[in-house]
């Protein structure tokens, strides 16, 4: 046929793959190794541009390692519990593992219409008791390994819906469904002990030179490491309030000492009085978060007590309480310098304390006003014994000092925080515990794994159904046998995306993985995904990597042993009278008469109205078009913008390599120059891949495809034709599969290897030789690059010029730089 149909062919191809078998990774393979992978998706409904390019890389870097030889494990699976299956429940009336099933099989059925070349046989769901009873075995291992607690940690309450809310459900500090105020409360929860990595996961960031530097850097600013010191401050009537400071070389600066409302000073005191009752009870209103913490309005309560400062005895500062002090952190407890430090600053201002400078530019801006915080190095100034110390040398000198007279010590902080992991949500893997009166919190026997999440729920009152389930939190205690009750807490759903890469490598039945298999494939060679994760899941599942490697589980400390983090698709934007408008909409409004704007081109979602289904575009374009667009204009890290133009550029392109492959074959003729251009292209698609350059391998085919065209026919030009098909085959495989066959070609594309060049035919084969006499350029000629000194010199006297100004003398001497120059002395 004179078009390529992906209607047909589409499908054709995805069936011949999948009965072929042929990405099934055989974790027993002698050949070598090569895992990619990308970053799973939520099960949210169905599946949008952002997945698609972002699987499209993946899968063209795991066709382009198949065919040059790896075993290659390109797996795919379902990050599937989580809160919006919950508000569907409550929303919409659906059991939230029905919602997350049926989203897993609409957007199953997208990715295979996509032809990505994924193992199917090892997908898992990471809602089904198959994964997240392994994974309660391996939190039972790490608790077994002292590297899980429990206790008191807070919480954000609801106090209408009286639910507890995650972080992402408090909107301004309050509840994003009942609109009140939100509270702070204890609750008894489950950590993991990531704080006892946190030098080894900032020292690991060193290792990942496979990883882009800014997300290294972000990682390494959220393990937050930091010199610090911690001293006393002595109260006149006995006892001391220690404090945590980062910045020992303002210590002259400071004009008070706060306490968090849950210092147990101010809890003292609260008992006592009821005005500090009635503020810490104000205080603790508003989100749980540190930027919510940072950025509510401040409140502090005047205790009316006092400290000493510890390098002055005569100089006494007041205790405030203040909302913005966490009690996690440090020692619960600072001393402000308003001067130096933002939060202070507005503190200090608000209550009319002192606002001192106590660290300049130089030592002759001592004097200079402050109008706001200055928070950058400098030198001590108005700082008595400090003055003139630059910031470091000062904070070492204080340090030195509090050491000295036994008031305080140089101590290491780090900012990152345990990890919470207790969640009083139904949808997600049960905590295996039981709690049980006379014996505590007892692990639940490996033998009667998984604690499987009840069916039978309803979500008509707010709050944690597992808490009202008639039965299911009624067990007996597996140490004791009297009736206990089981933990109703359920697990941050970043644990499940922590380990789900190895078991992806190694899923036997009765363990989470077989160490030995598992090895065999990590680390992740190629690991793809938004920027958006890389603080968190990042962090955690290097984590959780570490973890098992301590526990002996696992020979594997980085999991991830490249990283790429692609860009957004965008879309652009039109805004009408009442709102934003689609495309569609917008055009129509503008026939109509109506005024419409053009937005900003924007990520693409659904609040903007600008968002392009993959399903229509496939329908209409196919899937190697979509997949081609993908990987064009921009490159990979960069947004993408989606645009009608673009797809059916690539479309077009489709058409003309199928219009190359059904041109007669010719079997004879030669032409130099095109196989020249063809061995530099095999040679720039194939590096261009492997850096993860789509868009360049992109433009090289676009340049090979037209030196194609432009040529007459030859058996050089079929033979391009063959190797183009090739070349194209990660980008757009079900083309190259159709075309191979029209070429009348044996086999599958997806079996060939990745076409060899040869490094000969990458340069130009002729080089210009400047041919001077007596240092005077008197001719050029064409040689062969690499010709021999003999050769050019025996050109050089032969040129015409040269011939007549040597005449028939020999000449004095002959200098000769192979490929460049021949200069003849007379
Ligand atoms: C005096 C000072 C002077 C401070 C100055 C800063 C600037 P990072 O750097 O984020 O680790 N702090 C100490 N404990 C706290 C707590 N429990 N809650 C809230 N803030 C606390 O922050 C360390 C700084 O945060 C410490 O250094 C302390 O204020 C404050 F010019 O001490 B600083
Ligand atoms: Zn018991």
């Amino acid at each position: 046929t004179d078009r390529f149909d992906p209607a047909a062919s589409d499908c054709r191809w995805q069936e011949r793959w999948s009965q072929a078998d042929c990405f099934r990774a055989d974790s027993a393979s002698n050949k070598p190794k090569s895992y990619v992978l990308e970053m799973f998706p939520y099960p949210s409904g169905r599946i949008h541009m952002g997945h698609v390019r972002n699987y499209t890389m993946g899968d063209v870097l795991a066709r382009f390692r198949r065919a040059q030889g790896f075993e290659v494990l390109h797996p795919m699976g379902w990050d599937a519990f989580g809160m919006p299956a919950e508000n569907a429940a409550m929303e919409k009336k659906v059991h939230p593992g029905d919602w997350t099933r049926q989203n897993i099989a609409t957007m199953r059925t997208q990715l295979k219409r996509l032809g990505f070349a994924l193992d199917w046989s090892r997908e898992l769901a990471t809602c089904e008791s198959d994964y997240y009873g392994h994974e309660q075995a391996l939190f039972l291992d790490l608790l077994e390994a002292g590297l899980v607690f429990r206790r008191e940690s807070e919480v954000n309450w609801d106090p209408v819906d009286m639910t507890v809310l995650a972080n992402e459900q408090v909107i301004d500090g309050r509840g994003w469904r009942s609109g009140a105020l939100v509270e702070r409360r204890k609750l008894n929860q489950w950590f993991l002990k990531i704080t006892d990595f946190a030098d080894e996961l900032l020292e690991g960031l060193e290792t990942l030179d496979q990883w882009p530097d800014k997300v290294r850097l972000m990682q390494e600013n959220w393990i937050g490491k930091s010199r610090g010191m911690q001293f006393r401050f002595k109260r006149p009537e006995g006892g001391e309030i220690e404090v945590f400071t980062t910045r020992p070389d303002t210590i002259f600066g400071a004009s008070f000492v706060a306490i968090s409302p849950d210092h147990p000073i101010a809890a003292a005191l609260a008992a006592e009085r009821q005005d500090v009752a009635d503020f810490i009870t104000r205080a603790k209103q508003g989100g749980t978060t540190a930027a919510e913490i940072e950025t509510a309005e401040k409140l502090g309560f005047d205790t009316g007590l006092k400290v000493t400062h510890p390098l002055d005895p005569d100089w006494s500062l007041p205790v405030w309480i203040a909302n913005f002090v966490l009690m996690d952190y440090g020692t619960g407890a600072l001393f402000g310098v308003p001067g130096h430090d933002a939060r202070d600053f507005e503190f200090a201002t608000k209550y009319d304390l002192p606002i001192t400078r106590v660290v300049a530019a130089t030592a002759e801006d001592a004097g200079a006003p402050l109008e706001a915080a200055e928070t950058i190095a400098g030198v001590a100034v108005n700082s008595r014994f400090l003055d003139g110390m630059t910031t470091d040398d000062a904070k070492a000198e204080v340090i030195r000092r509090a050491e000295a007279g036994g008031w305080g010590k140089g101590t290491t902080q780090y900012r990152l925080r345990d990890w919470g992991v207790s969640r009083q949500r139904y949808w997600g893997t049960p905590i295996p515990i039981i709690h049980c009166e006379g014996c505590g919190a007892v692990p639940v026997p490996k033998d009667q794994l998984p604690v499987v999440l009840p069916e039978d729920v309803s979500f008509d009152i707010p709050g944690n159904p597992l808490d009202r389930h008639p039965t299911w939190n009624r067990v007996d205690c597996p140490r004791c046998g009297r009736p206990a009750r089981r933990e109703t807490d359920t697990l941050d759903t970043f644990v499940d995306s922590s380990w789900y890469f190895i078991r992806f490598a190694s899923q036997p039945e009765a363990k989470p993985f077989d160490r030995a298999e598992a090895e065999a494939w990590l680390p992740v060679g190629q690991y793809i995904g938004g920027v958006e994760h890389a603080i968190l899941h990042l962090l955690y599942a290097r984590f959780w990597t570490r973890a098992l490697e301590r526990i002996g589980k696992l020979g594997v400390k980085e999991p991830f042993k490249g990283l790429f983090t692609q860009g957004m698709v965008t879309h652009e934007t039109y805004r009408g009278p009442d709102g934003w408008l689609s495309p569609e909409e917008a055009a129509s409004a503008r026939e109509a008469g109506l005024p419409v704007e053009n937005g900003r081109v924007e990520k693409m979602s659904k609040s903007k109205k600008n968002v392009v289904d993959p399903d229509s575009i496939i329908a209409r374009y196919g899937a190697d078009a979509v997949r081609w667009f993908m990987l064009s204009d921009s490159p990979p890290e960069r947004d993408l913008e989606w645009s009608i133009g673009g797809i059916e550029g690539a479309a077009r392109f489709v058409q003309r390599v199928w219009r190359l492959a059904t041109a007669p074959v010719v079997s004879e003729g030669s032409d130099g120059a095109l196989v020249r251009k063809l061995h530099r292209a095999v040679a720039g698609v194939g590096s261009a891949i492997e850096g993860l350059q789509f868009n360049k391998a992109v433009a090289a085919l676009y340049e090979l495809t037209s030196a194609i065209e432009k040529a007459s026919p030859s058996a050089d030009r079929s033979n391009a034709i063959r190797i183009l098909v090739l070349l194209v085959a990660p980008m757009a495989p079900h083309l190259a599969e159709e075309a191979w066959a029209a070429l009348g070609e044996q086999g599958m594309v997806v079996d060939q290897p990745w076409p060899a060049h040869d490094p000969a035919l990458l340069v130009d084969d002729e080089v210009t030789i400047a041919v001077q006499v007596n240092g005077k350029l008197k001719a050029t000629l064409m040689a062969p690059r690499g010709a021999a000194r003999e050769d050019l010199q025996a050109m050089a006297l032969a040129a015409d010029k040269v011939a007549a100004l040597v005449g028939s003398g020999a000449p004095r001497k002959v200098i000769v730089v192979p490929d460049r120059l021949v200069n003849i002395v007379l």
